[in-house]
């Protein structure tokens, strides 16, 4: 069988990422004062007229422009439009008050309720799934150092192929995600497969504003995870691989160098990475 025989479309995606973020959005639910809206709302627009200035934009590009916002919507891309390139300054901006592991953008994947699992656990996967097994083990602790007891680890990630369970209707429910529930001293062990690099699906507008501006739609291989322990602020981030394509191109711009995983090959065929998180406190 071909890959494209089994390739998600980006339509079938987008609608997912759309349905995903209605039923379940992570952080960022909240009251926005009207104050705050038209604050923002006004410097936004500004962008736009000036950008139309500086470029001399014409009715032909102003229409142009208009029929594709009217694809994104709709292909519900506007999940993975807005994640892919603006998601990352929104998390630059949060970051600067953080302390502890570095964050990374959500991006348009998460799925919450995924199965818990022990301290030392294997990633729901298909008896054949494909790609290099991948081991990684850690330590979850406080600003302080101390190990923080049952903290969890919410995983998800690509398949060897680069597409995500949930989103592409040829993957089993559930497929590598998982809820990692740390040990007494916080430590875990979580097997899975070397996830690919991900592409932008090409034949949406996302893709083809991408491929029209001759950009390239990758993003390097990459973990993603939320960690979570009560009285801490939970973590979203991801783990890239050392030495990775496209990890210094992220077409998402969501790479940190201090979220870099080097995975060594363990002998057995299996690659083994370590990872220690830090949550700070709640509220600080
Ligand atoms: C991804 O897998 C991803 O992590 C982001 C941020 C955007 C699109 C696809
Ligand atoms: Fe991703």
């Amino acid at each position: 069988m071909t890959t494209t025989q089994h390739s998600p479309t980006a339509a079938a995606s987008g609608a997912s990422a759309t349905e995903a973020f209605r039923t379940a959005r992570g952080d960022g639910e909240g009251q926005v004062t009207s104050e705050r809206i038209a604050d923002v709302v006004q410097a936004v627009l500004a962008g736009v007229h000036e950008a139309i200035r500086a470029k001399q934009v014409s009715y032909a590009e102003f229409q142009a422009a208009k029929q594709w916002l009217i694809e994104v919507g709709e292909g519900g891309e506007w999940p993975l439009f807005l994640d892919v390139f603006v998601e990352h300054v929104v998390e630059e901006v949060t970051a600067q008050r953080q302390h502890g592991t570095k964050g990374s953008i959500l991006g348009p994947y998460y799925l919450p309720d995924q199965r818990k699992l022990p301290s030392v656990a294997t990633l729901p996967m298909r008896p054949d799934e494909k790609g290099t097994p991948l081991a990684l083990s850690g330590q979850v602790r406080d600003l302080e150092g101390n190990p923080i007891p049952g903290a969890e680890l919410d995983i998800w990630h690509a398949d060897d192929d680069g597409y995500y369970s949930g989103f592409a209707p040829h993957l089993p429910e559930g497929n590598l995600r998982g809820v990692v529930v740390a040990d007494g001293d916080g430590r875990f062990e979580v097997t899975t497969v070397k996830p690919a690099p991900y592409q932008i699906p090409t034949d949406g507008p996302t893709g083809k504003l991408i491929e029209a501006a001759g950009w390239h739609p990758w993003r390097p291989a990459h973990l993603h995870l939320i960690v979570r322990a009560s009285g801490h602020r939970q973590i979203t981030t991801q783990l890239y691989f050392e030495g990775g394509e496209w990890l210094e191109d992220d077409v998402a711009q969501a790479t940190k160098p201090e979220l870099v995983l080097n995975p060594r090959p363990d002998g057995e065929g299996k690659l083994r990475a370590e990872y220690d998180f830090v949550l700070e406190p709640h509220d600080s």
